[in-house]
């Protein structure tokens, strides 16, 4: 796969030996506990503990070794030996913490008491659990609680997300903003909308039997390892993979499997996608209409002799909307897809013939359909794609997102939603004697916008660093402070932790691989992967400080402390037993939970079922749905002279926020984050010289002043008219304003900014 000259990448394959030495690296820098190595082991079977980092599904037969790079990164990151006790808390002030990397931040290592912020010093100061508790319940207790915000981070287990939610329907709000909000939001209201069941219908088995797979903006090397060996299968027996990305992103082109010692020998690569289309930022929508149009193309010629492409049987029985889609389709033209996606009709009509030729079909996606203005356009489409061939709801076939965080799914199952209408209230009211309230809730970008009003009192974080990961991010720094309380619940310290209300606490947490020392039995947590199969997880390390409570245990003392007694919540005795806590699941999900304790151990998970799989479509019409797209491009504003598309991506070395180091493995990009990648054609256009320093400035045209300055230009094989660079750091670029017109998902992956010399 030839690539553009003079640009930085890296030419080997994913996994191999490189991913080994990112390991050692790691395991090496973060000054692991002892025995952390044979934890890893432990990783992701049944019995021992679920991963932190992804979503993807553990299988039934696993490796020996069933984790990965990132997933080890994760792992070793939670059981470093360094502490940011009291001592060091002692040594900075807050004030001058703001002023460390979010690198060096995390590398403070594990909090490990219970820290209320002082004012007068700016220093966190220890604090008693107790002390803690009462005056956080005492707060609350004064406050009205649709002015409180509680939002999670997709980490929580299923058992924790529920007494989360319960909890605040019990306090009076629906405001449970999740990271879901800032990710596949897009696809929990799309797919809802178009096949009735807001999540994937693709199982791990049906990877055995697809013919064709398509990827459109997910990144599996870095974002999804696992995922790897399942794709190197498919095309070991004949699937073919066509891929769509701005980037070329190494993981998606091959791989050396590290599970596999002859490979690792000879360093035989796998070729992953046999065909890989470089589309501009926000170009899908016109790709996915030029796929159907080839289709409809192919379909046309083959019914001259009797034949078709197009599964019209299905269309008929099981959906509405083909002719109105089909016009539109017609009509577009190729001139204006091959304008929008900056690719040519050849290559869009080569990736087509892969789709006309495969029976079954599996289309994948991430980030770089879902984080943009029209990512509701995008998801549809590509659903409209699959629909035309009949392919959902058959082995082999299906749309299949790529979820984020290892719980960020099941949160949603479990009730963590600003939608009142997705939760059983009725039963929940049943169940535990109360009336929960029916408004809509905030989400992610609407909490914001309450911040940014100051009509909000109180945030309670679950995890997470919400104020770096969210867009405006110079303002809500800002506005934050105005609240009368922040509570964050965490493992380690991040910048989101330095900006405080009037009275805020800072609660340390176990990790996921530590053992629940509450009742000195082990208690299970579980949670739901991508391809909705639910796993038990068993933490079995000495916890890294004594003082550390598990989430639920945190979760159930705040409740205890501000909801009035109530027999039928008995939350002293959910967090020392969580098998009650599935019991409730289970009473309030009964068709998708049912046996729950009975099942967490079951190899590979137990799935939890999904309509659609059964071509029975709880949508509004009762059919699948094919929506015809009002928009062309994604992005949701115009070019213009000047402007560039900015994607903010994630790099090899990094899991959201928490950043493991400066080595982008994959894309060849060593020791540093702040640089600005851009082809060496765009930098010849705007006059720059590589290596000197830039700022991006926002071109919203909203009259905000939004820049990041100090970026080194960077040659990088991109298409025209984009630029790249690092999530967070340039999450100040971000209006809050700019998302997913149908979920409020932010459209990180199309910024329009604009270059500035001597940044
Ligand atoms: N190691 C590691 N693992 C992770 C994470 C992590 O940060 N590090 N994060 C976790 C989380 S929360 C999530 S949500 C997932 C995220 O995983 P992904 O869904 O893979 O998300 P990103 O890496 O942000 O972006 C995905 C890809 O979209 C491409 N892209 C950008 N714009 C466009 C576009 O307009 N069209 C197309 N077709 N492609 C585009 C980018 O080049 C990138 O390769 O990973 C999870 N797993
Ligand atoms: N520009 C841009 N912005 C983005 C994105 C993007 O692609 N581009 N991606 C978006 C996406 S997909 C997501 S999901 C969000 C991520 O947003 P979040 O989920 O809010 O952020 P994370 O970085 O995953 O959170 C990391 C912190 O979680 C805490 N933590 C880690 N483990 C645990 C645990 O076991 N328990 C508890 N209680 N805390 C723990 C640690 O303190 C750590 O610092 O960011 C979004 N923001
Ligand atoms: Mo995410």
């Amino acid at each position: 796969m030839a690539k553009g000259d003079a640009t930085v990448s890296y030419d080997g394959p994913a996994g191999g030996w490189g991913s080994l030495r990112g390991i050692a690296r790691i395991a090496g820098k973060e000054g692991v506990s002892p025995g952390a190595l044979a934890t890893l082991l432990e990783q992701n079977k049944p019995g021992g503990f679920a991963c932190v980092s992804c979503a993807w599904t553990k299988p039934v037969d696993h490796h020996p070794v069933e984790f990965c790079e990132n997933g080890a990164k994760a792992t070793l990151w939670e059981l470093t030996s360094r502490e940011a006790t009291p001592d060091v808390f002692a040594r900075h002030t807050v004030t001058e913490l703001k002023t460390f990397s979010d690198y060096d931040l995390e590398q403070l290592g594990r909090l490990t008491h219970p820290m209320r912020y002082d004012r007068a010093s700016d220093h966190y100061v220890p604090c008693s659990w107790d002390e803690a508790f009462a005056e956080i319940g005492r707060e609350l207790k004064g406050m009205d609680p649709k002015k409180t915000v509680f939002y999670t981070s997709g980490r929580a287990s299923l058992e924790t997300s529920y007494c989360w939610a319960l909890f605040a329907r019990a306090y009076g709000h629906n405001n449970l903003p999740d990271s879901s909000n800032m990710c596949h939001e897009t696809t929990s209201v799309t797919l809802k909308k178009v096949i009735g069941s807001p999540v994937g219908t693709v199982v791990l088995d049906d990877f055995k039997h697809c013919d064709a797979i398509f990827f459109f903006g997910q990144n599996t090397g870095s974002n999804s390892p696992r995922f790897l060996h399942v794709l190197q299968a498919a095309v070991r027996r004949g699937c073919r993979i066509v891929t769509f990305n701005p980037v070329r992103e190494r993981g998606l082109e091959s791989m050396i499997n590290p599970q596999e010692p002859t490979a690792m020998v000879t360093g035989h690569e796998t070729a992953l996608s046999c065909q890989y289309h470089q589309v501009k930022p926000g170009g899908d929508i016109a790709v996915l209409l030029g796929l159907c149009k080839h289709v409809l193309a192919a379909d046309d010629a083959a019914r001259a002799d009797g034949r078709h492409v197009i599964d019209r049987a299905f269309i008929a029985e099981h959906t509405v909307g083909f002719e109105e889609f089909e016009a539109r389709v017609r009509a577009v033209e190729w001139a204006e897809i091959e304008r929008v996606s900056g690719l040519t009709r050849g290559a869009i009509e080569a990736a087509g013939a892969v789709y006309v030729e495969a029976d079954k079909t599996i289309g994948i996606y991430g980030m770089g359909l879902t984080q943009h203005v029209h990512g509701f356009e995008n998801i549809s489409t590509y659903v409209n794609l699959l629909l035309m061939k009949g392919n959902i709801g058959r082995q082999g076939a299906g749309i299949s997102p790529v979820r984020g965080h290892s719980n960020v799914q099941g949160q949603r199952t479990v009730g963590i939603a600003e939608k009142p209408e997705l939760v059983p209230l009725d039963r929940l009211a049943e169940m535990f004697d109360f009336t929960p309230p029916r408004e809509k809730g905030l989400n992610t970008v609407e909490a914001c916008e309450g911040i940014l009003k100051g009509e909000i009192d109180a945030f309670i974080g679950l995890g997470g660093n919400f104020l770096r990961a969210v867009p405006e991010q110079k303002a809500m720094e800002e506005a934050w402070p105005g609240m009368r309380m922040t509570v964050q619940i965490a493992t380690k310290l991040n910048r989101g932790h330095l900006f405080n209300g009037e009275v805020a606490y800072l609660l340390p947490c176990l990790g996921r691989s530590e053992m629940d020392h509450l009742t000195g039995k082990p208690q299970v947590v579980t949670m739901e992967d991508s391809l909705s199969c639910v796993h038990g997880s068993v933490g079995k390390r000495t916890p890294a400080s004594e003082h550390l409570k598990s989430e639920i245990e945190i979760v159930s003392r705040i409740a205890e402390a501000v909801l009035p007694q109530n027999p039928k919540m008995p939350w002293g005795q959910w967090a020392r037993d969580t098998a009650m806590v599935r019991d409730l699941i289970e009473k309030t999900y009964p068709e998708q939970f049912r046996d729950f304790n009975a099942r967490i151990f079951t190899p590979g998970g137990f799935y939890r079922g999904n309509s659609a799989r059964e071509r029975h479509w709880k949508t509004e019409s009762g059919k699948a749905e094919f929506v015809t797209p009002d928009a062309l491009s994604a992005t949701g504003y115009e070019d213009a002279p000047g402007r560039m598309s900015l994607i903010t991506m994630r790099s090899n070395d990094q899991f959201n926020t928490t950043v493991y180091g400066y080595s982008d493995r994959l894309r060849g990009i060593e020791g540093k984050r702040d640089v600005l990648l851009i082809s060496p054609r765009e930098i010849e256009r705007h006059g720059l010289t590589v290596g000197e320093r830039v700022a991006l400035v926002s071109d919203a045209g909203d009259g905000i002043d939004r820049r990041v300055g100090g970026l080194e230009v960077m040659p990088f094989d991109l298409p025209d008219g984009c630029v790249g660079g690092y999530y967070p750091e340039l999450n100040p670029l971000v209006p809050l304003s700019h998302h997913d017109r149908a979920s409020k998902t932010p459209a990180y992956k199309s910024v329009p900014v604009r270059i500035e010399r001597g940044g």
